[in-house]
């Protein structure tokens, strides 16, 4: 039998617009699925695997596609709104709903979730290791709760509704952005059999912090550990359940990095063991362009050339984060 560590033989990469037609190529047939982060629509590939438009400015590039990719063929499944591949032992999957109906963010959020739930279910894959979510104004507050808010309100009750449990083992890794504009995108990759829940040791669990923070917990893990392929959740200056250091974005920047330093700690206590900086990819979101400069210089003596990084401009969930990292640790590529 396959050790867990080569069961999910994925690779990822980072590539221009202009290096992505040969990618496109060099990897026909084995492609699970692709991010594309771009200010503008761009015109996507029609091969049927799932291939999504994420609308956040790059900075510094028109446009980042980060590819996620298998060692094995890969099946496409689903049909829009929901698109799925699996190459046999993971499964990767795009929802994307037009913010036009009644009922608002939490009730899309309820939906998706709840479509995605008995998707994976069906197909075999039902434990949900990692998602990444984006809708547009996350911070604006229709007369009410703040949308960030009334997302966690409709997620919760997907995963009530169809059972599922919210605790160690049953929550993904996840990300949650806003964007300038566009429909609510959830992208995510699914297993047979669950992950090893992360916790970050002076974070509160996200899935128990206190109501202050919304009427319902974001319902997400700190990292999911599968075989040796880390993916570590959206991670910013947050120290309990409190936002630390509002308005001061190189103090958010320290308290960030502790935080990653903290997971990967975990991690590697639960037998992680991948050293390679070579092999580590980084998303960083920003709330202000102008604080790129800054960070660039930090984050490049953090890790050194070797680490593939994006910075992507966007609104974090909290109205006082100015950013956050998220990271995939590979273990082959
Ligand atoms: C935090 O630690 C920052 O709602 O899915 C990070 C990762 C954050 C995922 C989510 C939110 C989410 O609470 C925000």
């Amino acid at each position: 039998m396959a050790t867990n560590s080569n069961i999910y033989s994925l690779q990822l990469v980072y590539v221009s617009h202009e290096n992505f037609a040969s990618l496109l190529d060099e990897y026909k047939g084995r492609i699970l699925g692709v991010l594309v982060y771009s200010a503008s629509e761009p015109e996507l590939p029609q091969d049927g695997f799932p291939c999504t438009w994420v609308a956040l400015p790059v900075i510094g590039d028109d446009a980042c596609y980060q590819v996620w990719i298998s060692a094995r063929p890969v099946k496409v499944m689903g049909a829009a709104p929901l698109c799925l591949s699996s190459d046999g032992n993971i499964l990767f999957g795009s929802m994307v709903l037009p913010e036009a109906g009644a009922g608002g963010i939490e009730s899309m959020a309820c939906s998706a979730y709840s479509t995605i739930f008995d998707a994976i279910d069906k197909e075999g894959y039902p434990s949900l290791l990692r998602v990444w979510n984006y809708f547009s104004r996350i911070n604006d507050a229709d007369g009410g709760l703040e949308r960030y808010r009334e997302f966690n309100v409709g997620r919760h009750e997907a995963f009530c509704d169809k059972g599922r449990a919210i605790g160690e083992e049953g929550v993904p890794a996840a990300c949650a952005l806003g964007t300038p504009q566009g429909d609510l995108v959830v992208c995510f990759l699914a297993g047979k059999a669950p992950g090893i829940a992360i916790e970050n040791p002076r974070q509160t669990n996200a899935y128990r912090y206190p109501s202050d923070f919304g009427p319902k917990s974001p319902t997400f893990s700190r990292g999911v550990l599968v075989g040796d392929l880390l993916l570590i959740s959206g991670t910013a200056s947050i120290i309990g359940s409190e936002t630390a250091h509002p308005e001061n974005v190189a103090r958010q920047l320290d308290e960030t990095l502790e935080n990653l330093r903290l997971v990967i700690g975990q991690a590697r206590e639960c037998g992680f063991s991948v050293n390679d900086p070579g092999r580590l990819y980084l998303n960083v979101y920003l709330r202000h362009a102008e604080d790129y400069p800054g960070v660039r210089n930090r984050l490049d003596a953090e890790f050194g050339d070797a680490a593939h990084v994006a910075y992507l401009q966007a609104n974090i969930c909290r109205d006082d984060l100015l950013l956050e990292i998220e990271a995939f640790w590979m273990h082959c590529r």
